[in-house]
């Protein structure tokens, strides 16, 4: 089937966050840090999905504060809002629209083969919400929307990323070529940083302790201390052995924040304790961080700025969304 995009140019990269928590070294390292990598060879959209968030009970006020929080930290970690469009899902319409079409398409057996529903939904059991369940269905809809080719995410997202595509081939072959099947861009290295407490699960916004997780906005104080206490093993040797999730995983976060080769690092550890690379860790960390935080501060200090930088992206790119839309409805036959 031909491609119904006429792709002039630069390809198109989408991506979301949930800003259903504070954002965290998984989200950066797993996602935020490659959008900054593709943004300079891409035509890329970085969006904000609060839509999503809301799938679970948020409350209201703190939803608005930590969407323009989640905003701000994706420039913060170096999107330029005028090369790269950042906006909020809610914003744009066509992604609540595109997603009812969408409903309508979606057998609910591929639904129900969710892991991540099934995980989130064993904890609250009868008050999960249809949201929930739909959730794949609307991330379908914000990839799509856009003509989108790639889309970079964590290792937790590829089952949605292949929800995706096959519900886009299903309209395709359905209603003709209407849809640009994506790709996923999966980082080799960093796809799912574990918990620094329960490093045998992932790092997560709505997870774990206070502990397990170190935030993007966390003073050093704060990240000397969680690193300090991360759980490891009862063994000695400072090497990267997945077998051993807990100093495995404090090396992988090594490894990311210095860009050294592995064997430089297990030479460099070799003979030293567990404590002497937790702190040599930490102040990587903090240091790794730091700029990302004074640009966040100076972002944030005016606090309109970010919101007219929002609705900027949001009015540059609503065009897109609107076009593959008005063609699915057409398609479909309503509209
Ligand atoms: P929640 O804990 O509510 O599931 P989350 O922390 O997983 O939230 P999302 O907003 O759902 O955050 O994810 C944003 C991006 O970060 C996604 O691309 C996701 O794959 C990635 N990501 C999330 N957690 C990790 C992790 N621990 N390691 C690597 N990537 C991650
Ligand atoms: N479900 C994703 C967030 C998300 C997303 C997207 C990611 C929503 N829409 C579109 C990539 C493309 C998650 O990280 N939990």
């Amino acid at each position: 089937m031909g491609n119904p995009r006429d792709k002039e140019g630069k390809e198109r990269v989408f991506s979301g966050i949930q800003p259903s928590g504070d954002m965290h070294l998984g989200n950066y390292l797993g996602a935020v840090k490659n959008w900054v990598t593709m943004a300079s060879q891409y035509d890329c959209i970085y969006c904000v999905v609060d839509l999503h968030a809301i799938t679970v009970y948020q409350d209201p006020k703190t939803l608005q504060d930590k969407s323009r929080e989640a905003a701000a930290l994706i420039m913060a970690a170096g999107i330029d809002p005028e090369k790269s469009t950042v906006f909020i899902q809610s914003h744009i319409h066509a992604h609540a629209e595109l997603t009812w079409l969408l409903n309508c398409l979606a057998p609910i057996g591929w639904m129900q083969r969710m892991t991540q529903f099934k995980e989130k939904s064993e904890k609250q059991k009868e008050n999960v919400s249809v949201g929930l369940f739909g959730y794949p269905v609307l991330m379908a809809a914000d990839i799509l929307l856009y003509d989108t080719d790639l889309v970079p995410v964590g290792e937790d997202q590829k089952q949605h990323l292949e929800f995706t595509r096959d519900l886009a081939q299903r309209f395709n072959s359905k209603y003709g070529a209407t849809f640009i099947v994506p790709e996923p861009s999966i980082p080799t290295v960093g796809a799912r940083i574990m918990g620094l407490e329960n490093p045998e699960r992932k790092m997560s916004k709505s997870e774990g302790g206070e502990g397990n997780t170190i935030y993007l906005l966390d003073p050093p104080d704060k990240i000397r201390k969680k690193i300090k206490r991360a759980t490891t093993d009862s063994l000695r040797d400072i090497l990267f052995d997945e077998s051993r999730p807990g100093i495995y995983n404090l090396l992988i976060l090594y490894e990311l924040f210095t860009g050294d080769e592995r064997e430089v690092i297990e030479a460099r550890f070799k003979g030293k304790g567990y404590g002497d690379f937790k702190a040599e860790l930490a102040e990587v960390v903090v240091e790794g961080l730091r700029p990302l935080q004074s640009r966040y501060k100076e972002l944030t200090a005016d606090p309109t700025y970010i919101d007219t930088l929002l609705s900027q992206g949001a009015d540059r790119i609503r065009p897109v969304a609107e076009r593959v839309l008005a063609k699915a409805k057409q398609r479909m036959g309503v509209g």
